[in-house]
């Protein structure tokens, strides 16, 4: 296996990435608050301490190197959480801030409502139709292989998502290829667009049919940094032989009252009264959760 050296970056405790998440809700909100469009909130709320935890912990890669061959590759799968990756890189030093608000989802921004490796450079894929970032991954992991390096292929996944069949397509290679340098992580935040998961899709057991297809499965409280660093330290290395899931219970709109699973908030967009109404609720629930 090949390896480059690679600067992964600043080691943050369980405290100082939860403060990071916060931070990461808060300048959503604030996004949220001045773009004149709608923004996938709720999706985004769901998934911000999944990606603090990957952005500035599990993920080895360096914002200064970004075509580093040794680097882990990210993959959104759920390409709609897009403005969330993109403040998660900034706050890890790849983009900036005030550019994502001064340009988010305006005509030939780099900043779309979906992410473009293009336009973006240090992004790995596009993506943004749902069910292709696993099939993706399954072939960047495969080329891993076939080149020998050792870094590992992460994607994050809808769980509504995985109600397509490309998806159970890209499991099952997953495992014939025994692509353990492969792990997706599933946002199972049991709500669709514009229903809750289980009315529409019979999702359960759902752990089940990932261990069906022969992969390793962690499930986690994925709004609990002390579980999702712990599930990260502990995967397998990548020169082994199984895939990991790690199936990550959370809410839609989590920290915000009234966007917490609320089908309303799947995508919107806030006012000024709004925005400060979210914010004072953000802040309400993290004082509530530190006590
Ligand atoms: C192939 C495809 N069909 C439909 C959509 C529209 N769409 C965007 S988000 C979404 C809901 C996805 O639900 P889930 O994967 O659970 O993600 P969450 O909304 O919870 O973030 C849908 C249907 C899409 N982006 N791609």
């Amino acid at each position: 296996m090949t390896q480059t050296s690679l600067d992964s970056g600043p080691r943050h405790d369980v405290a100082e990435l939860e403060d990071l998440a916060y931070e990461l809700r808060r300048k959503l909100l604030e996004l949220c608050g001045t773009y004149e469009g709608a923004v996938h909130i709720g999706g985004d709320m769901s998934v911000a301490d999944i990606l603090t935890a990957l952005f500035h912990h599990g993920l080895r890669i360096d914002p200064d190197d970004i075509r580093n061959p040794a680097r882990d590759r990210f993959v959104l799968s759920k390409g709609h959480a897009a403005v969330c990756m993109y403040i998660a890189m900034a706050m890890r030093g790849f983009f900036d801030y005030d550019d994502i608000v001064a340009t988010y989802g305006q005509l030939d921004s780099a900043y779309g409502m979906h992410p473009c490796k293009v336009q973006l450079p240090g992004v790995e894929a596009s993506t943004g139709s749902l069910g292709h970032g696993l099939p993706l991954a399954v072939g960047m992991a495969l080329g891993a292989r076939h080149r020998r390096e050792d870094h590992r292929v992460v994607t994050l996944l809808g769980d509504g998502e995985t109600g397509e069949g490309s998806v159970w397509e890209a499991v099952m290679a997953g495992r014939s290829n025994k692509l353990g340098n492969l792990v997706a992580f599933v946002d199972r935040n049991r709500q669709l667009m514009t229903s809750f998961a289980e009315e529409r899709v019979a999702f359960e057991p759902y752990p089940d049919k990932w261990r069906a297809f022969g992969w390793n499965v962690i499930e986690i409280d994925g709004h609990d940094m002390s579980q999702l660093v712990g599930a990260i330290d502990a995967l397998p290395a990548p020169d082994s032989d199984t895939p990991t899931v790690i199936i990550c219970e959370t809410v839609k709109g989590k920290g915000v009252d009234f966007m917490e699973r609320n089908l309303a908030w799947h995508a919107g967009s806030l006012g000024k009264e709004d925005l400060e109404r979210a914010l004072a609720s953000l802040e309400a629930s993290r004082e509530k959760e530190t006590v």
